[in-house]
């Protein structure tokens, strides 16, 4: 209780603080409902306490208890939130945002943000990187500055790769002489919290006042929203969250205007449109392009109007998996043939156009012919940082255009279609006959490819995605999981035409996204009523599986099937490789890499969280009764999982 003694406020100074800055005085109207102590306060103001409370900027007091405090900068800080529409506040409690964490659940009536209670750091920001993903904006994660910002930095680094924004917020108590043994609160504190990170997110600070708090705040949130979005990171001192408001300050919350996203260059963008309009085999490689519906409608539009093909690269859901120019499956011969690449956000452009060999001399080989023309439009030209890679092989183009992908394809399109002559329509069609042929033969060889195993067990991974697709696919479903360790099988097969259908990857790379990411992106969903289901890989549920907890207390509805495969597969094919090479045979490949003896019981895991749970399932004609069940207790809201033991890939 030594913290809790030595603040307090009159109540005379919180009526004239209420009275204080519009966006201040904003909240607290607005918030009244939900504080009644705030309200009596304001009904009946009582004499000053005594002795003189302390307010940021004094030195603690000497003498004397004080023990109550009607309104803190916490509560400013959430009246901030709130103007930001941070519906929601992911965080495993920590007392040195305590003050936060009151103000939420008081003072802001725990509605907007909601608060959200995690295990674990790490599933708090993934959390936020799949609810942005579905959303198209962050929410908010709350962490220690220095143990729950160490547990949350893998994650942070994901969204970042990913240019997805979450908006952490984190606390830290900067000044040593208010600093409690008794908490921990040494080791606690930092002087650079932010410092861990700062390579992995987009801005930083730490506010040293109210004023300057709420002035970052918007600021932050300005900058993670701007493409290319990412992450960011703001410091709440512990002092300025549960100190007094001072009566002499005139607080006011910075109106947030976010920025028009960068667009091309009109005069580069026709010249691109010129170029895609004369190409004989015009190719679009599409990446992290899109953030709406519009998005992809537009591209599609583009692609019509060039009767181009298009190579998604799986980043984000870009292009509708079914449309006749959809030719992602034919990637490396339609590279090959091409005389125009446009690379739209493109992240990783050069692995679209060269193979890569992983030997003992690594080398590569390029796809494209020699004299193919690069264009790549990107608002990753616009933002760099050192330190990490994630930026991926240079790629040599022949023109460049510094903008966002989205923003950028009307003008794009607008261009191209001037440059579309009845002659070069006539090519087109041509073109875009051949490739609804070659798109529908490579659909063809899936499927074939899909039953091959059918009835093997452990079952085999198409089998799987054809049994759920079969359950949902007249329904207003999303898949939010990962799918690269599934074969890609549902992109493979499914029709998948709307944004938030399919989210992309990870960003860094980083196992343990996956969980936490599909609960944050089917929060999300809840409110709109979509089916969310996810492909979840039993490596990545066990770095931390109490997430499950977090989605059946706060009744998130979300299907898992488990892609259990006992293994950390993919690395077990590289252990593989290594004793591939030196001649030494592969059966102890499974050493480091593998879940049995005993097998996991994910069902059993899940109950223990409270979520229903069936499995192992090993018989393949087991599963499509087991999606059913399962089905219905998504349908009334709550998770569910299936545990199903699955091929390798
Ligand atoms: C944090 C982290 N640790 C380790 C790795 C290395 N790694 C890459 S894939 C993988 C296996 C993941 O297992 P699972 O999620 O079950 O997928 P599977 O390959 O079995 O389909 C691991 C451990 C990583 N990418 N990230
Ligand atoms: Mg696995």
């Amino acid at each position: 209780m030594a913290r809790g003694k030595k603040r307090a406020v009159g109540r005379r100074e919180f009526l004239k603080e209420v009275a204080a800055g519009a966006g201040t005085l904003a909240g607290a109207s607005a918030l009244a409902g939900a504080n009644p102590l705030a309200a009596k306060a304001a009904a009946a103001p009582a004499a000053r306490a005594f002795p003189l409370p302390a307010v940021e900027g004094d030195p603690p007091p000497t003498t004397g208890e004080v023990l109550t405090v009607d309104r803190t900068g916490s509560d400013f800080m959430v009246d901030v939130f709130k103007s930001l529409n941070l519906e929601y506040v992911c965080a495993v409690a920590g007392s040195s945002f305590r003050g936060l964490h009151e103000s939420v659940v008081n003072y802001a009536g725990n509605k907007n943000p909601e608060f959200i209670t995690c295990c674990h750091e790490e599933s708090s920001v993934a959390m936020g990187h799949g609810y942005a993903k579905i959303e198209g904006k962050p929410l908010c994660v709350f962490a220690h500055g220095t143990v729950g910002l160490q547990h949350a930095s893998m994650a942070i680094y994901n969204a970042f790769c990913d240019r997805v924004p979450v908006y952490i917020v984190i606390a830290n108590n900067l000044d040593a002489l208010t600093r409690d043994p008794a908490y921990g609160e040494w080791p606690h504190s930092v002087q650079d919290a932010a410092a861990m990170v700062r390579d992995y997110t987009k801005w930083d600070d730490q506010p040293a006042s109210l004023q300057h708090f709420a002035e970052s705040a918007v600021r932050a949130y300005k900058i993670a929203m701007t493409p290319p979005m990412a992450p960011v990171l703001l410091v709440a001192d512990s002092e300025l969250q549960e100190n007094p408001i001072r009566a002499d300050v005139r607080l006011s919350i910075p109106k947030l205007t976010l920025p028009a996203p960068p667009v091309g260059e009109s005069g580069a963008v026709a010249e691109a449109a010129r170029m895609l309009a004369q190409a004989e085999n015009p190719v679009i490689v599409v990446g992290r392009n899109t953030r709406t519906q519009a998005g992809i409608d537009r591209l599609v539009e583009l692609a019509e109007a060039l009767q181009a093909s298009v190579i998604d690269m799986n980043d984000r859901m870009n292009f509708p998996t079914r449309h006749s120019l959809n030719q992602s499956a034919r990637r490396n011969a339609v590279v090959a043939d091409a005389d125009v690449i446009l690379g739209l956000e493109a992240s990783d452009f050069w692995s679209a156009l060269n193979t890569y060999h992983d030997q003992v001399h690594r080398s590569s080989r390029s796809l494209t012919k020699p004299d193919a023309k690069l264009i790549s439009i990107t608002a990753g030209d616009l933002y760099t940082k050192a330190n990490y890679q994630d930026f991926n092989r240079f790629t040599e183009v022949d023109m460049a255009i510094a903008g966002e992908g989205e923003a950028t394809l009307p003008s794009l399109i607008e261009q191209t279609k001037r440059q579309m002559t009845a002659e070069r329509k006539r090519v087109a069609q041509d073109r875009g006959a051949k490739l609804t042929a070659a798109h529908q033969k490579a659909l063809e060889a899936a499927r074939e490819e899909a039953a091959y195993g059918w009835d093997a067990s452990p079952i085999s991974t198409a089998r799987v995605s054809a049994e759920l697709y079969a359950q949902i696919k007249n329904q207003d479903w999303a898949m939010v999981s990962i799918l690269q360790h599934f074969s890609w099988w549902p992109i493979r097969l499914w029709d998948f035409n709307k944004h938030y259908q399919f989210l992309g990857r990870q960003g860094g790379g980083g196992v343990g996204y996956n969980a936490p990411a599909t609960v944050g992106a089917a929060l999300a969903n809840k409110k709109y009523g979509r089916l969310s289901v996810s492909i979840q890989d039993d490596g990545d549920l066990l770095f931390a599986p109490a997430v499950l907890w977090t989605a059946a207390h706060h009744r998130i509805p979300l299907l898992s099937i488990m892609h259990n495969n006992r293994a950390y597969h993919e690395e077990m094919m590289h252990v593989q490789r290594m004793a591939d090479r030196h001649n030494r045979g592969i059966d102890r490949g499974g050493i480091g890499t593998t879940f049995t003896e005993p097998n996991v019981d994910f069902a059993k895991l899940a109950q223990g969280f409270g979520v229903y749970a069936e499995g192992p399932i090993e018989n393949p004609k087991d599963l499509g009764p087991a999606i059913k069940r399962a089905l219905a207790v998504v349908k009334r809201g709550e998770p569910a999982l299936l545990d199903v033991v699955t091929q390798p890939r």
